[in-house]
């Protein structure tokens, strides 16, 4: 492929020698010093620790600039079919080290920091996080991009640049509370301003149509109340070691005139000012899934601003490459990562017909061609509506557009079920119940060639039940890709000790072919080998337990069982059934039925909306059962509960590799996929979980016999929910599970207070939406085989190993091949 080849100017001679220097610890030295001294403009003696992070981030910038630029060059040159990423969140994590593995220079970057008497990790701890998005799937977005880069597909991810990414979160008393996230404060290196790309979007305003005076066909005219500029910044995304770079461009929404001098001299000086506020507001800040859903116009805003501006920019470059516009589809394939970007459907549509002048069949035909939709919720609730009004009055002409989108495929709909009236009223694009609401999945469907889900149990219920009519109207139209994540970041870069291991024994291939892990099942009975293989996870559980001393000032036992859950907080996650089974383990150790535990320390992380009541209580508990089997001399040696705060993906990358159990104990049929349990399963933790999401394929490609499950199927909760649940059978049938929630319910656990986890208990005890009780005492049966096993420290190293062996379908990679090979239509091999 054409990637590969190094250019000419490389080979050639002096460049070369040149080239080659520029990776070396002493090319590193020389330019970390030239940029302390040109782009910090510090005397490097009078540096800190920040303005040397800052000059080694600029020095590898430069490298990374130098195969963007011959790979730009390479797909101009072979025109190349582009894979456009639209998605409203990319959580990158930090870039630093990152990008020096990718680019095979850590090594030479260590040794020059020694040579300057610098920790390379120190540095590296100054890196803002670039927390562009809320969870798994603005984390799925970063990995793909890696992916993406490492197997040379042509791609740009287009995205929205936050002025304050996902809030930072501090435990107060128990209590989250949330700061601002200034994480440009100091400026951001990995960044660069591409002033050619500027856009402009349209809001508001009205429509005309105006009759051709030779055709006499309507032409259809928008006539916008306000437009905002959109400057793109773009990050380079290098590949692992190929020499290959994306980009990622993400838009900040400016004034078209950030001052205005005639308002200015008019004597009001707010007035001046006030456009560049109100335009600004569209990029300042990222939206946490909230409950309660406010600022709902300015959201449908920041999906508009940010997909307008990505389509535009492909017409821009379409044209720039004189292609033909009717040709679009086959230059272009765009990946609708979730609803949030779904209105380009509606957007392309506009440009075709109103801007291109093309007619609405041929446009609708390139619309269709373009667009691949990924799902990524099974919650009726969850899925994105518009109020008609607040859609109407921002996107007059779309919401034309969408009319007849949704009046031409009634038509068809009527026409293949005819007379099923409920099932067109449930299609159609616009809800009529209650208030009018756009529909934005509905829209998705219709306007893309391909849907998908992120794992096999999901797509499929994607097609029994959410997506039922569509899947009855369209079948070819529906397929699965199962998520996967970087081993680049989630194995390379989170341990680097493992790394070594795994190169001793297996070679560097499993790098970019995540399946040569399998090599490791030559070692499953080899007793040194394993006996290695528990030594390494017990120093990254040291390495843990270090930061969290510096950090939290806590000490952990490096002996005990580490049991992690680490994801956002969220009732169908049900970190309170994780809080109780703990509840439970202290009732049985105060009553002297528990005597030889294996001591276990259980790490909690993840942030909870800001707005969500209920998933702040849920921290509240976690925090309120840490604090009592903590402080109870009779179970603070056999049970330690943390609630680490601030969970981001620099702090994943730190608790993946130290975790012995991974806690996976969605409600079935709820998590759509979740990818943290693929960064658990590499690293070697085994998990407990459901048969829900990709846990069904981790236990499948590890086997049974390696798998702790526990709880009831999806369909057993469909069932449940249908012949009417009641929780308050299963408390009154399980003497442990009345226990605890008696205990909380009467201030046992929490000094005398009743009041605090009172509607936790009502909520329960008699609604329980997500089967808390009905699956507590197979949790606790499962949880307790658990805690055997890992005191036969052989068997469980083996379950271990065999975790992190068999962890090669969750690369992203695979899932990258297979949206080229299903749904993008490009072929690998080049
Ligand atoms: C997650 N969704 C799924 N949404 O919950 C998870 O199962 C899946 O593995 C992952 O996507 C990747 O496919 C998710 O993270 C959000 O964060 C939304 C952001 C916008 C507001 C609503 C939630």
């Amino acid at each position: 492929s054409h990637g590969q080849q190094p250019s000419e100017t490389e080979t050639s001679g002096t460049t070369a020698i040149a080239a080659q220097d520029n990776r070396s610890a002493d090319g590193i030295r020389l330019a970390f010093l030239r940029h302390m001294r040109r782009t910090i403009g510090k005397p490097v003696e009078f540096s800190n620790t920040l303005d040397q992070y800052r000059a080694m981030a600029h020095l590898v910038r430069d490298r990374v600039m130098d195969d963007w630029i011959t790979t730009v060059e390479s797909y101009v040159q072979h025109n190349v079919r582009v894979v456009c990423y639209l998605s409203a969140e990319f959580l990158l994590g930090p870039h630093l080290l990152n990008a020096m593995l990718n680019l095979g220079i850590t090594d030479s970057a260590e040794k020059a920091c020694d040579e300057l008497h610098y920790s390379l990790t120190q540095l590296a701890d100054e890196e803002p996080e670039p927390g562009l998005g809320n969870g798994g799937l603005g984390r799925l977005a970063a990995c793909y991009m890696d992916s993406m880069t490492t197997l040379e597909v042509p791609a740009v991810g287009y995205g929205l640049r936050y002025e304050f990414g996902i809030f930072r979160q501090e435990i107060r008393d128990g209590w989250q509370v949330e700061h601002s996230d200034k994480w440009l404060e100091y400026g951001n290196p990995w960044e660069i301003p591409a002033s050619e790309a500027t856009q402009h979007v349209s809001f508001g305003g009205h429509t005309e149509t105006t009759k051709d005076e030779k055709t006499g066909e309507l032409i259809w005219k928008w006539v916008p109340a306000f437009t905002v500029k959109g400057v793109a910044y773009d990050t380079p995304i290098p590949g692992y070691r190929n020499k290959q770079v994306n980009r990622l461009r993400l838009w900040k929404a400016e004034a078209e005139d950030s001052f205005d001098l005639e308002i200015f001299n008019r004597g009001d000086y707010m007035g001046a000012v006030r456009d560049k506020m109100e335009s600004e507001t569209i990029s300042k800040v990222l939206y946490p899934p909230d409950e309660t859903e406010q600022g709902k116009r300015l959201r449908l805003m920041q999906q508009y601003f940010f997909t307008s501006c990505s389509l535009q920019d492909m017409v821009r470059l379409h044209k720039l490459q004189k292609l033909p516009i009717e040709k679009f589809a086959d230059k272009w394939s765009v990946q609708l990562n979730d609803t949030h970007p779904s209105i380009g459907i509606a957007e392309l549509m506009r440009i075709l017909t109103d801007e291109e002048e093309i007619g609405w069949d041929e446009a609708w035909t390139i619309t269709q061609a373009t667009f691949g939709y990924t799902n990524h919720t099974l919650l009726p609730e969850a899925l994105e509506k518009w109020p008609l009004p607040i859609f109407a009055s921002l996107l007059p002409r779309h919401i034309e557009i969408i009319y007849e989108i949704n009046r031409r495929f009634l038509k068809d709909m009527q026409a293949k079920f005819p007379g099923d009236t409920a099932r067109w009223a449930r299609m159609s694009l616009i809800g009529e119940d209650g208030e009018k609401q756009v529909r934005m999945a509905n829209l998705a469907v219709v306007g893309s060639k391909m849907v998908n889900g992120v794992a096999k149990l999901h797509s499929e219920l994607l097609k029994e039940d959410t997506l039922k009519d569509f899947y009855e109207a369209f079948p070819n139209r529906f397929t699965n890709v199962t998520n996967g994540v970087t081993p680049r970041r989630w194995l390379m870069l989170a341990d680097p000790p493992l790394t070594a291991l795994l190169n001793e024994v297996l070679g560097t291939a499993w790098h970019t072919d995540l399946y040569a892990l399998r090599g490791l099942e030559d070692y499953v009975d080899d007793a040194g080998f394993l006996d290695k293989w528990r030594k390494r996870q017990e120093e990254s559980k040291g390495r843990l337990g270090d930061f969290i001393k510096r950090s939290m000032d806590v000490s952990l036992n490096p002996a005990s069982m580490f049991d992690v859950q680490v994801k956002r907080i969220h009732e169908y996650k049900r970190q309170h059934l994780n809080a109780l089974h703990i509840l439970g383990l202290y009732c049985r150790i105060k009553s002297g039925e528990l005597k030889d535990l294996p001591p276990r320390t259980f790490l909690f992380g993840g942030k909870a909306a800001p707005s969500y009541t209920y998933a702040k209580l849920m921290i509240k508990l976690v925090c309120t059962v840490g604090e009592l089997v903590g402080k109870d001399p009779q179970t603070k040696d056999l049970l330690r509960v943390l609630f680490v705060p601030d969970y981001s993906v620099s702090l994943g990358q730190r608790i993946y590799p130290a975790a012995d159990l991974s806690e996976q104990i969605s409600t079935a049929g709820k998590e759509a996929s979740g990818t943290g349990c693929m960064k658990f399963m590499m690293n070697g933790a085994v998990a407990i979980g459901t048969l829900d999401g990709a846990n069904i394929e981790i236990r499948e490609e590890v086997g049974e016999e390696n798998f702790f499950l526990f709880g009831l199927t999806a369909p057993q909760i469909a069932e449940k929910q249908k012949a009417g649940y009641r929780p308050r059978d299963f408390y009154e049938k399980s003497p442990l599970l009345r226990e605890v929630m008696d205990g909380l319910r009467d201030g046992r656990f929490s000094n005398g207070d009743r009041d605090t986890f009172a509607p936790l208990v009502r909520d329960l005890l008699e609604v329980d939406r997500y089967f808390v009780m009905a699956d507590f005492d197979d949790y606790a049966r499962a949880q307790s085989e658990a805690g055997k096993i890992f005191c036969d420290s052989k068997k469980w190293s083996r379950m271990s190993l065999l975790n992190t062996a068999r962890s090669g379908k969750f690369s992203s990679d695979r899932s990258i091949r297979e949206y080229c090979q299903n749904i993008w239509k490009i072929n690998l091999d080049r």
